[in-house]
């Protein structure tokens, strides 16, 4: 049977990503800061399916310490799904809170390396296993106020292209997912500091994309045949498109074009 483990399985997509594996009978490492947002995930599918950790991706230690004492039945994890992240305000960088960057930088890139390189050992030496990191078209198209957080989903990006590199030959496979917009989890209300309306707000009167949305994609790639490999899945709810680049015109207002 297989292990997945995933980080920030507390809400939104991570919960889905879990709730989705061990439904399918895949055995679920379920962690994230909030325990007791953890522990409905073991009341519904038991302990033999999900074995619960309180981890904040950003302690180094906690993440080794965790990797080395899983039960035996959750030690041989074959799926890393990096999903623990935030985005923290949505100011202009010269306004932008210094605090919350780094908060972003941390959880984001650091906390997403610390448990990609404690769990791909175990997954070199098995042969086997699939490192899937959430990222964002965030780190693709920039948007106003998206300064941080997308800089920190181009890492996941780049760093998880530059895994592929790393580990060509061991058999161990590396995709990145990049959402557009996804409802439905605690995403906005998280980056508006708890403003249930101003979260509520970014999509009143459209269909994004959901939480089980993303799962689906998380699962299609880990359940490709072993020799394929998905590098990159971009998604956007039909909703959402691009934007225009916009052009200064100092002393008409700003256009587009
Ligand atoms: P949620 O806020 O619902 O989920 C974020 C999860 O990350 C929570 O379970 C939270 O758990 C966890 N988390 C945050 N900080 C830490 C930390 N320091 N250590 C461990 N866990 C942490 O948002 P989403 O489900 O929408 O976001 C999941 C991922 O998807 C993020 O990486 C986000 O950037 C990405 N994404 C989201 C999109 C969207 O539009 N919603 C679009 C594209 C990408 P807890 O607070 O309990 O620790
Ligand atoms: C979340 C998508 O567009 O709000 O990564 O940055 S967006």
């Amino acid at each position: 049977m297989a292990v997945a483990f995933v980080t920030g399985a507390s809400s939104g997509i991570g919960e889905a990503v879990a709730r989705r594996y061990a439904a399918a009978g895949t055995r679920v490492v379920a962690t994230a800061r909030r325990g007791d947002r953890l522990s409905g995930l073991v009341d519904e599918f038991g302990e033999d399916l999900i074995f619960v950790s309180v981890l904040d991706v950003r302690d180094r230690v906690a993440i080794e310490q965790l990797v080395a004492s899983l039960p035996p039945a959750f030690a041989e994890v074959d799926v890393l799904v990096n999903n623990a992240g935030l985005a923290l305000g949505l100011e202009p960088a010269p306004e932008a809170d210094l605090d919350q960057w780094e908060q972003m930088i941390e959880t984001n890139c650091t906390g997403l390396v610390y448990a990609t390189r404690a769990l791909l050992p175990g997954m070199v030496s098995r042969g086997r296993g699939h490192v899937v990191n959430l990222g964002s078209i965030a780190g693709t198209y920039p948007y106003p106020g998206g300064n941080v957080y997308g800089a920190t989903k181009a890492f996941v990006h780049q760093f998880s292209l530059n895994l592929r590199s790393d580990l060509h030959g061991t058999g161990i496979r590396v995709t990145c997912i990049e959402p557009g917009m996804v409802g439905g989890s605690e995403f906005s209300e998280v980056r508006f500091a708890g403003d249930a309306e101003r979260a509520a707000d970014v999509y009143a009167g459209t269909q994004p994309l959901t939480p089980e949305d993303i799962a689906s994609a998380v699962e299609w790639v880990t359940s490709q045949p072993q020799h394929v490999n998905i590098n990159v899945v971009e998604l956007m709810p039909v909703v959402q498109s691009f934007g225009p680049l916009p052009i200064d015109r100092p002393g008409q207002g700003s256009g587009s074009g």
